[in-house]
């Protein structure tokens, strides 16, 4: 299988490079913003909660999100691979991500990490909330979801630079720029 990390900071174009990495790849997307989205859209319990918090710009509880994991993970056996967007972003979740695999006899294959400056991250977030009306995307969310990336989910990038696994990738630029330097890297792995 091909496992791929998508990380990066809010608004660095994971969502946008995932759907293009699914059609190459023929990957099965997990992204934990859409699932949090879709429970929220439902209004199920779980959803109400998880409204609150990503309104904040707050991560939602580890044990919520590593629950949605195990059951996509469970659910799409003998697929190509997984894409997972926006997870882990915590080393509490990556480690457990490690340990669900394992229990595929899988693992992770590529980190692809997006590095793009806080300023371009702010205007792109912005342009999106005035286009979608997404709740989480306004001024004081967007700045407490990029304080919450550096104090939180970096530390995430050293758990996967330690397995050599972390690949930054320059996510300035057209789209289409950026994912060629994303599978040029993918490639190399993925033979
Ligand atoms: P996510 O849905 O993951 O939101 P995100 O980090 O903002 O990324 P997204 O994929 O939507 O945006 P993208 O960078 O593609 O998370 C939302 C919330 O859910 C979190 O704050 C948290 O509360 C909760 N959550 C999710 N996962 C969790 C977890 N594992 N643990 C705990 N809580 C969790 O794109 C942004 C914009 O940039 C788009 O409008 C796009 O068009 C634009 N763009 C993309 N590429 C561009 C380019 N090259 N140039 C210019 N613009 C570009």
């Amino acid at each position: 299988m091909l496992n791929i990390v998508l990380f990066g900071p809010p608004g660095s174009g994971k969502g946008t490079q995932a759907e293009k990495l699914i059609a190459k790849y023929n990957l099965v997307h997990i992204s934990t913003g859409d699932l949090l989205r879709s429970e929220v859209a439902a209004q199920t319990e779980l959803g109400i909660q998880a409204k609150a918090i990503m309104d904040k710009g707050e991560l939602v509880s580890d044990e919520i999100v590593i629950g949605m994991i195990a059951n996509k993970l469970a659910d799409n056996q003998n697929e190509n691979g997984f894409i997972f967007d926006g997870f882990p972003r915590t080393v509490d979740q990556a480690r457990h991500l490690r340990k669900l695999l394992t229990d595929y006899d899988e693992r992770v294959s590529i980190v692809v990490s997006l590095e793009v400056p806080k300023e371009e991250l702010i205007q792109r977030l912005l342009k999106r909330g005035k286009e979608t009306g997404r709740s989480d995307d306004n001024m004081e969310t967007i700045a407490n979801r990029i304080d919450v990336y550096e104090k939180q989910t970096i530390p995430v990038t050293y758990y996967y630079q330690k397995m050599h696994k972390h690949v930054p990738i320059d996510g300035i630029g057209k789209v289409d720029d950026i994912f060629s330097r994303i599978t040029e890297m993918v490639d190399k792995v993925h033979v």
